[in-house]
């Protein structure tokens, strides 16, 4: 057993730069910043006797690809070709029974893509690869029982991202990957902590009973991704009854939310009794947040960390969401100790 924390990363997640996205008619710089890594980076070197970063060895292809579909990664593939300063933000996005798309024309990107926020360019296949890579041998130390807990820096984030589309800052889904590695020895988990309903997530594992997905999140009536995220969504067919959705108000303080946690997830998360869990950790709770409207402060996510370890189930830690670059970093901190 490994004695200090691992936390996994790559280098190359750090050369995918999105420019900008839209809000409101506004054109705004893109939150999913680079320098957001950079801040977890700092934060976590600053406490170095507690961590060890460890980098992927190798982009898990296969894994990759049984948890997308192959047009997606193609249409990754085609914008490898795009010139150093050109993006790819679709514009059409057709009604899926018109349309024959075809994922080696980049303005076919539309139909794999379901916002505006979410640019291709030459770096974003290689950076969400890396990205997915780290979260895959986060999961893979777990199943190898190297530690009871790891963490991955998966940048870009994962949870919006389904099976043949992308979408909320995010290409591939880090936390199904890791899932589906983790569930061939037992039940999993799921549990997303971002702000967002991680509506990827969700879809992925909709009719599976073996991965459990809960989410909590702040109201989808008015915050992304609209359209889905309510507590009917419950699962389909044999996954019936293995879907939930939690939503809480705008403003929601630590107080709300650790209630929610203690009478609602956790009894869940016990009665279900997982082999391993996987948390979707999303920072834009966080009460500063630009995009996020709960009120969590830095030592909440250690309060909340602490609930996830009294279940003593192996946990793999994966980031998403949280877009004050600035506390970003000791808000990860704060919830890793937690585990520590
Ligand atoms: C990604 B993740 C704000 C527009 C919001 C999309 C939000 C994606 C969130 N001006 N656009 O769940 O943190
Ligand atoms: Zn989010």
């Amino acid at each position: 057993m490994n004695q200090k924390f691992p936390i996994y990363f790559h280098t190359s997640q750090l050369e995918f730069h999105p420019k900008y996205e839209w809000a409101l008619g506004n054109r705004i710089k893109h939150p999913e910043t680079t320098r957001r890594a950079e801040s977890i980076f700092k934060a976590i070197k600053k406490n170095k006797n507690d961590f060890e970063i460890l980098e992927p060895p190798r982009i898990p292809l296969k894994a990759i690809r049984e948890a997308h579909n192959y047009q997606l990664m193609t249409l990754y593939n085609t914008a490898t070709t795009l010139k150093d300063d050109e993006a790819f933000y679709p514009s059409v996005f057709p009604q899926r029974m018109k349309a024959k798309p075809d994922p080696t024309n980049i303005y076919h990107a539309g139909f794999y893509c379901f916002d505006s926020g979410t640019p291709l360019n030459n770096k974003t296949w290689l950076a969400s690869a890396w990205s997915a890579a780290s979260a895959y041998y986060a999961a893979d130390s777990i199943l190898k029982n190297e530690s009871f807990y790891s963490y991955a820096l998966s940048r870009p984030p994962g949870h919006h991202a389904s099976r043949d589309t992308y979408g909320g800052y995010c290409y591939f889904n880090n936390a199904a990957i890791a899932a589906r590695l983790l569930k061939k020895q037992g039940r999993i988990v799921i549990i997303d902590i971002d702000f967002h309903h991680g509506n990827g997530t969700q879809e992925m594992f909709y009719r599976d009973d073996n991965v459990f997905v809960i989410s909590i999140h702040g109201d989808p009536r008015k915050h992304f991704p609209y359209f889905c995220g309510f507590p009917h969504e419950i699962g389909q067919g044999k996954g019936e009854g293995y879907n939930l959705n939690i939503i809480l108000e705008d403003n929601t303080d630590i107080k709300t939310y650790i209630k929610t946690l203690k009478e609602t997830v956790l009894p869940v998360i016990k009665r279900y009794e997982p082999s391993y869990l996987v948390l979707s950790a999303g920072f834009d709770t966080y009460e500063l947040d630009p995009i996020g409207n709960f009120k969590l402060k830095t030592e909440d996510f250690y309060s909340i960390g602490r609930l996830f370890k009294s279940l003593k189930i192996p946990t793999v830690i994966l980031q998403e969401g949280g877009y004050h670059t600035k506390d970003l970093g000791k808000n990860v901190v704060s919830l890793l100790n937690a585990f520590i």
